[in-house]
């Protein structure tokens, strides 16, 4: 039986975020955030659900974080409500919004977990939204003042600051499919939001290393998947080119290379040159540390109907699926050794690079005897934390691994049917159980490594 082991120092953790977990919506001064005006439109989220409540989190932050040391996890990525901590998403500060973040990184810490916090995880203000959202620049300076002020309330004790959560789905599905809030379909719009959530990351960065009372590692989530053409045509082969050039180099080439490819496609020739000014590249290109947040490869065909790629996804039979996307670790080494080989060997300086969240939803629930036996995840984690580790075999210096998530929580515009913790929720008591998978990962996380053999 082989057993495989994971670098000493490797960092293992578990991640969530504000919207998804904490409930509140409207307490001790909280601002409504485009989530929470979505969510409270008819027919926008399955079964009419919404975060108001959520997983109670707010209220149970010290149990969840017990649970965290419980399972003995070194590491907790979580995010800030914008909107918790400026209402009005700009100007006026509500202490009691950060003082909560405050309470949570203390008890965190009390309990020796590292947190990393990410200021940006889907929720802009409604105020913000209201004023144009990421269509417009000027949200692009209020991010960086609302990151100042994060960054004087915690660089003391946070070491890792994210700016922002999957920016490219901020802007495809929020402007473009307009699948997430505010619920918006211009394309655009949605190449105005990308080149402004970017500029942001830069102003933010700045803003962060200035005000920070201690050093402090500055970094982004990116969602990037491998493209994989249908079949070997020319046109599904150039098609599968075009959806990466939006989905993964886009994002990937202004933050390491300074360069974007936008130019490529007729848009966003037309839009970058009153788009972009002189200097944004420059503030872009910052990075101390970069997460990937792997779910799934893409498969694209050629498909005239699709603006902008002219290529669609397709499902092919006989691929394993869960119940949102195709199952598939190889992809997990295929991103990391392409992030690795084509990005961070040749920057000066490379940033810091984990997995930053990787899980499956699995339609989990209690046994007879309270026990959730979700063999289903277990096979997951392991087929993907072995992709991990033959990356790191292969060169690629990944530092660490964050599932996602670590308790069943809202999961956008699919509400409440979507499990993907280590942890099941009872939605209605709120009652917390850790499930096998929980368990089998703690173990890893403890022996630094596991057996191969089962998986
Ligand atoms: O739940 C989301 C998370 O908010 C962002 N990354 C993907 C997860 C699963 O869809």
């Amino acid at each position: 039986m082989q057993k495989i082991r994971f670098p000493q120092g490797f960092t293992w953790g578990v991640a969530a975020s504000a919207y998804q977990i904490e409930g509140a919506w409207n307490e001790d001064g909280k601002g409504p955030c485009i989530w929470d005006t979505f969510c409270h439109m008819p027919g926008k989220i399955v079964n009419g659900e919404t975060g108001d409540v959520a997983i109670d989190h707010y209220h149970r932050y010290k149990e969840d974080v017990a649970l965290i040391a419980g399972m003995d996890l070194p590491a907790y990525r979580f995010s800030i409500a914008w909107s918790r901590v400026m209402p009005e998403g700009s100007g006026t500060v509500n202490q009691k919004g950060l003082d909560f973040y405050d309470r949570l990184v203390d008890e965190l810490l009390k309990r020796k977990i590292e947190p990393y916090a990410c200021l940006y995880h889907f929720d802009l203000p409604q105020a913000l939204q209201d004023r144009g959202g990421w269509p417009e620049r000027q949200t692009a300076q209020a991010f960086a003042d609302y990151a100042r002020i994060v960054s004087e309330r915690l660089s003391d004790r946070v070491r890792t600051i994210i700016t922002h959560n999957e920016p490219w789905v901020t802007a495809a599905a929020g402007y473009f499919s307009g699948e997430h809030a505010p619920g918006i379909k211009d394309p655009v719009a949605t190449f105005k939001a990308m080149h402004h959530l970017l500029l942001s990351h830069g102003l933010a960065a700045e803003a962060i290393r200035a005000s920070a009372k201690k050093p402090v590692k500055v970094g982004i989530v990116l969602n990037l998947n491998p493209i994989h053409p249908l079949t070997d045509s020319k046109r599904d082969r150039d098609a599968a080119r075009r959806m990466d050039t939006v989905l993964n180099r886009s994002i990937l080439e202004p933050l390491l290379l300074g360069t974007t490819p936008v130019q490529e496609f007729a848009i966003g020739k037309m839009l970058s040159s009153s788009l972009i000014k002189p200097g944004d590249m420059e503030k872009i290109r910052t990075l101390d540390f970069l997460g990937v947040n792997y779910y799934c490869r893409t498969v694209a065909k050629f498909d005239p109907k699709f603006p902008v790629v002219a290529a669609a996804q397709v499902h092919p039979e006989g691929n394993e699926y869960s119940g949102m996307w195709e199952i598939y670790p190889e992809g997990l080494y295929e991103i990391l050794m392409r992030v690795w080989n084509d990005y961070l060997r040749k920057v000066p300086q490379a940033p810091i690079l984990m997995v930053t969240e990787n899980g499956v939803p699995v339609p989990d629930g209690l046994d007879f005897d309270g026990r959730v036996r979700d063999e289903r995840r277990i096979r997951y984690l392991r087929n993907h934390l072995y992709q991990v580790w033959r990356a790191i075999q292969d060169g690629a210096l990944v530092q660490g691994y964050f599932h996602w998530s670590f308790m069943d929580n809202f999961e956008w515009a699919l509400g409440y049917g979507q499990r993907f913790g280590l942890v099941y929720v009872d939605f209605q008591t709120m009652k917390r159980t850790v499930k096998d998978s929980g368990r089998w990962f703690a173990e890893a996380v403890r022996d630094n490594g596991f057996a191969l053999e089962g998986g």
